[in-house]
């Protein structure tokens, strides 16, 4: 008999919290959910210099079986790059002289044509610069939209930039960031995974990641916080084809900010928060019960795909607001 298919969603995310680091020699394509700069100090506006480097490279996409990925900075998803409002920036791209392909850059942060795409097209070996000024606050996507870009974007070159509001967000205990893309691909039975481009042109994905890989955030990589500690989760879905369903298992999420829409005002106690494609949002939430809690797309099918990440609260136990034990436990009789 098959297990129940929520018997099998409960076993994921309990292999999933206790999993080592992957047991593979490919390289590691996944960027920590808390790798990220700090919130900005400055109070005048400031000129950022942002140097990106397009890097095609293989790395380990699932169960030991690698991928040919192009990135941003050599991980998926790209730097998290972090101004605030009126700051300018000069961005330069520059693409690897072993690159196999042309790449550019378009930010959903910048005013002006193509996103910085027209400006930033480079041949392996060129590099590329422009100047724009962050005008509104949010968090944004920015991906690479070289021809074909869904190819590009399935493979991993996508990322945020975060336009902090004037005076910039409250501050929180923990920030993390994370990244939703799909991966469409067929093994090529020696151990690789090979792009396959009819199954992106019918949109029917192979494999989803969190930051790059099948459940990249999980295992050692999973994000730790203690019980009370406030937590912010910048999210955003690369795609390059599907609407993420984000949702904590376990947990229902003080605030969020819709489409990341930093200007407006915060929605409360949410349970599932629907990002597009080239969309993105900001939520906020505390534990008040220990335990590991699975972050995964609520179109639960893409959990068994790969989207899943973990978030591993530590502290004392609250038997007021959760108290319950595993029926079938080792302490159960
Ligand atoms: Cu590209």
């Amino acid at each position: 008999m098959r297990p129940h298919p929520l018997a099998r969603l409960a076993a994921l995310v309990a292999l999933a919290a206790g999993q080592a680091a992957a047991q593979t020699p490919a390289a590691d394509i996944v960027r920590r959910a808390d790798d990220l700069p700090a919130p900005l100090t400055a109070k005048s506006p400031r000129t950022h210099q942002v140097r990106l480097e397009a890097i095609e490279r293989d790395g380990a996409l699932s169960d030991g079986q690698t991928y040919r990925y192009w990135t941003f900075n050599g991980r998926t998803p790209g730097p998290f790059l972090r101004v605030r409002v009126g700051d300018r920036i000069e961005l330069t791209l520059a693409n690897a002289a072993d690159s196999q392909m042309m790449h550019n850059i378009d930010l959903h942060a910048v005013t002006g044509p193509g996103g910085g795409g027209g400006v930033t097209r480079v041949y392996p070996g060129e590099s590329a610069s422009f100047r724009f000024k962050a005008l509104a606050p949010g968090l944004y996507v920015y991906h690479c939209a070289e021809a074909m870009a869904a190819q590009h974007i399935a493979n991993g070159m996508y990322g945020l930039i975060l336009v902090e509001p004037e005076g910039g967000l409250p501050p929180v205990d923990h920030e993390f960031y994370v990244m939703q893309g799909e991966i469409y691909a067929e093994a090529d039975g020696e151990g690789r995974l090979i792009e396959d481009l009819d199954r992106l042109l019918e949109e029917r994905p192979s494999h989803y990641a969190m930051n790059g890989a099948v459940r990249g955030l999980t295992g050692e990589r999973r994000m730790r916080v203690r019980v009370g500690d406030t937590a912010r989760l910048y999210f955003g879905v690369g795609g390059p084809n599907k609407t993420a369903s984000l949702h904590l298992i376990g947990e229902i999420m003080d605030r969020v900010y819709p489409n990341a829409a930093l200007t407006d005002a915060p929605l409360h106690n949410v349970q599932t928060v629907s990002v597009p494609p080239g969309g993105a949002t900001v939520v906020e939430f505390t534990f008040q019960v220990p335990g590991d809690y699975a972050l995964v797309d609520h179109a639960l099918t893409r959990v068994d795909l790969g989207a899943l990440a973990v978030i591993q609260a530590e502290g004392p136990s609250s038997p007021e607001v959760f108290d319950g034990r595993d029926p079938h436990g080792p302490h159960s009789h």
